[in-house]
C-alpha cells in the first residue's frame, strides 16, 4: 500500500482528509496515532514536527505530507479520481482555495477553541476566548448563510476541497453553537454534506468514538 494516514478516529481535521480519501475510493492504510502515548507521539512528531494530525505518507513516491489541505491538493495532484478538489482553472481554484480557507480559520479553528477550553483545568478557563470565538463563528455564518442560499456545493456547482473542509468544520460547530434554528442555509447545506456518501462513512466510522467529544461544564 503506498498511502498511510496518521490519523486520531474522532479527529475533524482527520475527517477532513477521511473524505477526500472515500470520495475517490483512494487506496490506503490508516494508522491510528494516541497522543497520550510517548512512543507514539514521539513517532508523529518525527515526521511532523508540529505534532498534529492528519499526516499522509506516500512510500511511492518518498513523501511525507502534513496539513489537511495541502493533502488534499497532493491526492488530486498525485492520485487524481473522479471528484476534483481543486479545479485547473485558476479562477475557479482560488474560490475555492478561499473557502477552505474560510471554514479552516473561521469556524474550524474556533471551534477547536471552544472545545479546547472544555478541556481545561477549572482555574484554567478563558471565557474570554471562548465568547470571542463564538462571536467570530457568528460572523462566519453570516457570510455562509448568505452563500449558502444559492448554492449546493461551498464554492458552487461541484464538490471539492471546500467541502471536505466545511463538512468537519461545521458537523462540529452545530455542537458548540447551534446554527439549525437560525442558519437555515447553512443547516440544509450541513444535511447535504452528512447526506454525501465519503461523509456519511466517516460519520460512521467516527461513531464510536463520540462519547470521546468533550462536553460543556
Ligand atoms: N492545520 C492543521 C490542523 C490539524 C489539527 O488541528 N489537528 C488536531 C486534531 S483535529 C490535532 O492534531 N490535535 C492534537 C494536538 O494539537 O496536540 C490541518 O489542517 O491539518
Amino acid at each position: 500500500m503506498s498511502l498511510t494516514l496518521y490519523l486520531h478516529p474522532p479527529s475533524s481535521y482527520c475527517h477532513k482528509v477521511l473524505i477526500a480519501l472515500y470520495e475517490n475510493d483512494t487506496p490506503f492504510e490508516a494508522v491510528s496515532v494516541n497522543l497520550g502515548d510517548e512512543a507514539e507521539r514521539a513517532a508523529l512528531l518525527k515526521l511532523w514536527g508540529i505534532g498534529k494530525f492528519p499526516v499522509l505518507r506516500d512510500n511511492a513516491r518518498d513523501e511525507i505530507v502534513p496539513e489537511s489541505t495541502v493533502i488534499i491538493d497532493y491526492l488530486d495532484q498525485h492520485y487524481l479520481g473522479g471528484t476534483r478538489f481543486v479545479p485547473e482553472d485558476g479562477d475557479s481554484a482560488r474560490q475555492v482555495r478561499l473557502r477552505d480557507r474560510f471554514y479552516d480559520l473561521h469556524i474550524h479553528n474556533h471551534v477547536q477553541k471552544v472545545v479546547g477550553n472544555r478541556l481545561r483545568p477549572a482555574d484554567k478557563k478563558d471565557p474570554h476566548g471562548v465568547e470571542d470565538a463564538k462571536t467570530r463563528m457568528r460572523a462566519a455564518y453570516d457570510i455562509a448563510e448568505r452563500e449558502m442560499a444559492s448554492r449546493r456545493w461551498a464554492a458552487g456547482d461541484a464538490f471539492t476541497l471546500a467541502d471536505c473542509a466545511a463538512a468537519p468544520a461545521l458537523f462540529y460547530a452545530s455542537n458548540v453553537l447551534p446554527f439549525a434554528e437560525t442558519y437555515p442555509n447553512l443547516a440544509a447545506y450541513l444535511e447535504r454534506l452528512k447526506a454525501r456518501p465519503s461523509y456519511a462513512r466517516v460519520l460512521k466510522e467516527a461513531e464510536p468514538y463520540f462519547h470521546m467529544f468533550p462536553k460543556e461544564t
